[in-house]
């Protein structure tokens, strides 16, 4: 179904000139012409507009500034990752509906995406605020052939992807903030959540959710995040387009993922540390026992933050608080 309706969105795209008659619409989709018709009118459901001449055709006048399925799809130019994709206009988290799907089989490379979060989760139990039409709430389902272990490094991943993708496509200067948030100019603009389903060894599915904020105004965040989120549309002063961003998104992770199957975590970790917030900077940390001072080295394929400490010896932090400094904010 989803694969004629794509087929009619090229040929009405490719022809967006002239009208295309039902005849040879019915003929090229081998489909009846009651059959184009229906799929006209779930066109005109997703919000194209669409012009039907008598005994001319049809032809596409406006193409949908919502996001859809359709919309999503069309002009993704990937080759695995979202050719399985859900839009909704609401859920309670993507990430529910990520592990379902899993669960049912749905291959690597599927996308879920909706306006609108009723209940969008953080880590450890945190929410995340997913306001209707205002940003990306994402979850992609991931089945790769690594050990639990190694889960890390696909957030780590994603992350490097929402930086260069930001750094290309808004002229903005992204950092990555130990160990998911995305900052521009000190405030969290995205954030990453990853969630498994694993055996001993061997990772069964990862769902990976991004959430990112595009088109809010700043004071329309509620008041406790005020103060420490952002928008795409704040820090760049212009309203973004969604649907492309995902797909711009998308790409770039299918790219990074291949690469990072080809020749492992390094390029990623050099990609991560050059984004990498307060890198070589010397912050406070705690934990329950201590709290001293250390500057931040790059990271560690197992997810780790690397330090040095101020004589000199090197450590790994899996879990600290960290004074993120002027500017910075405890998650
Ligand atoms: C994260 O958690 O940053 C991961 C967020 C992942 C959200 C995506 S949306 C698609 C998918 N479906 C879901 O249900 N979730 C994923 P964490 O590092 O724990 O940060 C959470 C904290 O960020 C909260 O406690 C708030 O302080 C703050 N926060 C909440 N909503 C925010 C927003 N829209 N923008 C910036 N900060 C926010």
């Amino acid at each position: 179904m989803a694969s004629t309706r794509m087929k009619l969105i090229n040929l009405l795209e490719n022809n967006r000139a002239e009208y295309i008659s039902g005849q040879e619409l019915s003929n090229q989709l081998d489909i009846s012409r009651t059959a184009v018709w229906k799929h006209m009118k779930q066109l005109e459901l997703d919000g194209y507009q669409i012009e039907a001449a008598p005994r001319k055709g049809y032809r596409i006048i406006s193409n949908p500034d919502k996001v859809s399925q359709n919309t999503l799809q069309w002009g993704l130019e990937t080759k695995w990752m979202g050719k399985h994709l859900h839009h909704y206009d609401q859920v309670n988290s993507t990430q529910d509906i990520g592990h379902e799907l899993a669960k049912e089989g749905a291959p690597h490379g599927t996308v879920i995406v909706a306006d609108e979060q009723l209940k969008g989760k953080g880590r450890k139990a945190r929410s995340w605020h997913s306001k209707k039409g205002e940003g990306i709430w994402m979850s992609i389902i991931l089945r790769p052939d690594l050990a639990p272990v190694q889960a890390p490094q696909i957030t780590l991943l994603a992350a490097t992807v929402l930086a260069q993708v930001l750094a290309v496509e808004g002229d903005v200067e992204p950092q990555i903030k130990w160990p998911n948030d995305l900052l521009i100019d000190h405030k969290k603009v995205s954030g990453i959540l990853t969630e498994m389903q694993a055996e001993q060894d061997h990772i069964q599915y990862i769902v990976i959710g991004i959430g990112m904020n595009v088109n809010q105004d700043g004071s329309k965040f509620p008041d406790d995040i005020r103060y420490k989120a952002s928008s795409l549309k704040e820090s760049t002063g212009h309203a973004w387009d969604i649907t492309k961003l995902i797909q711009k998104i998308l790409k770039k992770f299918e790219h990074t993922y291949e690469v990072f199957l080809k020749e492992g975590f390094k390029p990623i970790k050099l990609t991560w540390e050059h984004y990498g917030y307060r890198i070589d900077e010397t912050v406070t940390i705690s934990t329950m026992k201590k709290k001293w001072k250390a500057t931040l080295v790059g990271i560690e394929a197992d997810g780790a933050l690397q330090i040095r400490n101020e004589d000199g010896s090197h450590e790994k932090l899996y879990s600290a608080e960290i004074e993120w400094g002027e500017g910075g904010y405890h998650a």
